[in-house]
Parts: structure tokens; C-alpha cells; sequence
């Protein structure tokens, strides 16, 4: 799978962080934090498959455009509940900053870039970058799109208190983070659509990431949560940090909560473990 790494490119990466040897020119935000949300429910391990064909195509880009970066994989743990992609984000910013980066992409596993060119740094603004995917014959699927690949400095994902922790299940969240982005007084903003293209690694829909059918209603209220439901509320328990290689894998339990309305279908033999938590 790795065969077009070189040793040097492994010894560069003892620390699972790339340092650039040369000085780099951007003055600010140049240490980039890319966090993937993270789930592997499939008995063929696809999700992981995708991850590393991501890893394969994506790091060497990023050691050609001089960039500091670490991969932060985000697991969902604990009881096996609707995927949170919003709530996995946020957690992937906390422990990232904490780690001291200041530019955060929050990046699909299934989307590989195309073009060197497409250079992953952050901007005053907050960016969109994956407008432009094979799938859609590079074009935005709809006007205010802002899914897949967005890039924040750390004080403006701050302004927006990150995404809202409240979607469980597929849809939404990123919808959600456009409103609070206008709320703030942003517009989306793209990188230049000859650059920007993306493949995306085609897959079926995974269990557990069924379509939330109360998105549309969180959505209706998404400018009144701003204040209240994301970075400043957020809570989740650490189960495993591992430094791999190329990438740091931290597994987490997102605190599902247990007074939940009525969420995606479970399949039965997970539900069983429903009545022991009570943790979130
Ligand atoms: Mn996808």
C-alpha cells in the first residue's frame, strides 16, 4: 500500500508529525491539524481501506507543498451508536489545539485531492474546499454546500463554537455549521475551482450512520444553539491515544445522550447494552 514512500519519508515521520526542513513561508497558521471522523463498521474494513488510499495520496502532497501537518483520526467508541460527525470534528479541534496547531481541516476519509497545487493552509476566512468531487461532475452539489473538507483557523471555529454536538446519524451538521458561519458574518469562501478537485472513494451507506430524521428540525434552529451547543458544551471520554506512523488514532466515546428523542434504528443485539449508559 505505502510503496511510494521512501525511508526518508518514514523517518520523517517518527512522531507521526511532518516538519518541513526548509523555513516556511507562510508566517501564520502553518501548522495544520487534519481531522478525520472515524468509524470502521464494515466486516470488509472499507472505511480503513479508504483511510489508507487518503494517507497514501494525501501526505505526500502535503510534504511537496512544505507543510506542517498531523493526521488526527477521530474513532467513534464505546456503545455502538449513531455516528456523530459534527461531534467527532469537535472533539479532533479540542485535542489538536491542545496540541498546539492553529489551522484545522475537518476532512472526509473518502476524499483524495487531486492536485498539488490545492495547498492546505488556512486563510482569515473559513474555507470550503471540496466543491468540486468527481462524483458531482465538479460541481457544488447545491449553492451553500460547506460539507466534506472545510478549513478554520482556531479563532474563527472559536467564534462559531464549533459544530453543534446534536446530530446523531447522517445529515445536517454541516448545513447547521453554514448558518453559524453567516450568523458570525462569513461567507463561503472556495479555493479556485482549476485546483480544488477531489475524488471521492465510492461507497455504499454505513451502519449506524443512517439519515437523522430530526435534521431538518435541528436545522430550524441552528442560529438560536450557536451559543449554547458545540465547543462550549462539549463532552467525551478518551478511550485510547495511538501514535501510529502516519496518522494519531484517538478513540472516543462521544457521551450519546441517554434522554435521547427517538434515534436511528440500532440493530437489536447492540441495544441490549442500551441501560448501562448512563455516563453521557
Ligand atoms: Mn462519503
Amino acid at each position: 500500500m505505502f510503496q511510494n514512500f521512501t525511508t526518508e519519508y518514514f523517518s520523517k515521520f517518527i512522531s507521526s508529525s511532518y516538519f518541513p526542513k526548509q523555513k516556511c513561508l507562510v508566517p501564520k497558521n502553518k501548522h495544520v491539524a487534519i481531522i478525520i471522523p472515524f468509524r470502521d463498521p464494515t466486516s470488509t474494513q472499507d472505511r480503513t481501506k479508504h483511510l489508507k488510499w487518503l494517507l497514501l495520496y494525501t501526505i505526500p502532497a502535503l510534504i511537496r507543498q512544505n507543510i506542517h501537518f498531523r493526521f488526527y483520526v477521530i474513532n467513534q467508541g464505546g456503545h455502538f451508536r449513531p455516528f456523530n460527525r459534527g461531534k467527532l470534528l469537535n472533539i479532533g479541534f479540542q485535542e489538536a489545539a491542545n496540541d498546539g496547531f492553529d489551522c484545522f481541516f475537518f476532512h472526509d476519509v473518502d476524499l483524495v485531492l487531486e492536485d498539488d497545487r490545492n495547498l492546505y493552509l488556512c486563510s482569515r476566512y473559513p474555507r470550503h474546499y471540496a466543491a468540486h468531487i468527481d462524483k458531482w461532475n465538479y460541481k457544488p452539489l447545491y449553492n451553500n454546500v460547506f460539507g466534506g473538507i472545510v478549513s478554520f483557523t482556531k479563532e474563527t471555529f472559536l467564534k462559531l463554537n464549533g459544530y453543534s454536538n446534536q446530530y446523531w446519524g447522517w445529515g445536517g451538521e454541516d448545513d447547521d455549521l453554514h448558518v453559524r458561519l453567516r450568523e458570525v458574518g462569513y461567507t463561503i469562501i472556495r479555493p479556485y475551482d482549476e485546483t480544488s478537485k477531489y475524488k471521492m472513494i465510492s461507497h455504499g451507506s454505513d451502519k449506524g450512520n443512517e439519515q437523522n430524521p430530526r435534521r431538518h428540525t435541528l436545522l430550524g434552529t441552528a442560529s438560536k444553539r450557536l451559543g449554547s451547543d458545540g465547543l462550549s458544551d462539549l463532552t467525551y471520554k478518551v478511550l485510547s491515544k495511538d501514535f501510529n506512523t502516519f496518522y494519531l488514532n484517538i478513540t472516543v466515546d462521544p457521551h450519546y445522550p441517554i434522554t435521547n428523542f427517538s434515534p436511528p434504528k440500532i440493530p437489536a443485539d447492540e441495544e441490549k447494552q442500551n441501560e448501562t449508559e448512563a455516563d453521557a
